[in-house]
């Protein structure tokens, strides 16, 4: 079984997070999401509107996605791929060449990011309508 992981906020599901997921699907027979913790996005510096309950659910809702783990921070991802025998790391492009380090443990993948749309932009859009 070809096990693929991804990583990111998923606040708002959109068609580019929705872009992501079945594209790193297609790659493998399973994918794990790594998904932010509330507290790691205040990290980020993004505050989600959806709790990370609430996004969990959602994910888990979505058919391209087999799992749903919490990502804490920035530095564990070398364990999760190992933990969970990962074959390949999938990213958005906006990320090209921030894991290649990754690249010791799996495959490291970048895909074109879905233009036009980010949870920012819904925000934004819907606050000045
Ligand atoms: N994405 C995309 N197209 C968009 C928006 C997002 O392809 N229009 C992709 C991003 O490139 C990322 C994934 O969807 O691969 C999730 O995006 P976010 O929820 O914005 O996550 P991010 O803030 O990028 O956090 O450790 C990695 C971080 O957790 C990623």
């Amino acid at each position: 079984m070809k096990k693929v992981i991804t990583y990111g906020t998923f606040d708002l599901i959109h068609h580019g997070h929705i872009n992501i997921l079945r594209r790193a699907k297609e790659y493998g027979d399973y994918l794990i999401v790594g998904l932010s913790s509330d507290e790691f996005n205040s990290l980020k510096g993004k505050a989600a509107y959806y709790s990370f309950e609430e996004r969990k659910m959602i994910l888990e809702a979505i058919k391209y996605v087999d799992e749903v783990i919490p990502e804490h921070n920035w530095g564990q991802k070398a364990d999760d791929v190992q933990t969970n025998d990962i074959d390949l790391f999938v990213m958005g492009s906006d990320w090209e060449g921030k894991f290649d380090e990754l690249n010791e443990h799996c495959e490291v993948v970048y895909l074109p990011r879905t233009e036009g749309i980010s949870s920012s932009k819904i925000k934004t859009d819907l606050f000045n309508n």
